[in-house]
């Protein structure tokens, strides 16, 4: 996307694209301008860092973390920034994402992550969320958000059973 992005959504592997590549498609839908970097805490801990340092000052708005097992990514990209993190927990093959959701959720007071829930639906919740949070200082979003409700709403009242 040529524009500065807003959101930027950062993940500890490839193997966690399939799952976050939902968060991308929320974004896109809603013509929100953002990034996907894979960046790991333990793997490349220094770029990391500095990714995140300077995501301020380049107009990022919003990150968006996301890891699997111990990995801890959304608390350390939180540690190097001001700007809201929104933490995604994996769905780990070895412990069904409990291991990701504890390592996102239980950080000490003082620094916060707000995470979402374990998989597809805390990576479509987190850009989501990320939009609410934009939506603050931009009515336009807040519309297609209501919009967005609406349809939903009518959906589930259009089903039909058996
Ligand atoms: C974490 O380790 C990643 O976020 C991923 O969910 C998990 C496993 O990574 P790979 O071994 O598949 O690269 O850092």
């Amino acid at each position: 996307m040529a524009e500065a992005p807003l959101v930027a959504i950062l993940m500890g592997s490839k193997s966690d694209w399939e799952t976050m590549r939902q968060s991308s498609e929320v974004l896109q839908k809603f013509g929100v301008a953002h990034e996907c970097r894979v960046l790991s805490a333990h793997r490349t801990p220094s770029q990391t860092a500095e990714y995140v340092s300077q995501a301020e000052s380049r107009g990022t708005e919003v990150i968006i973390a996301a890891a699997g097992g111990a990995a801890h990514l959304a608390g350390v990209c939180a540690a190097h920034t001001i700007l809201p993190v929104l933490g995604v927990p994996m769905e780990s093959a070895s412990l069904k994402g409990m291991d990701s959701l504890l390592s996102t959720v239980q950080m000490p007071a003082g620094i916060p992550v707000g995470t979402l829930a374990i998989g597809a639906p805390g990576a479509r919740n987190a850009a989501l969320l990320a939009i609410a949070i934009l939506g603050g200082s931009r009515p336009e979003l807040r519309d297609k958000l209501r919009a967005f409700r609406s349809e939903q709403a009518e959906k589930v009242l259009r089903e039909t059973l058996g």
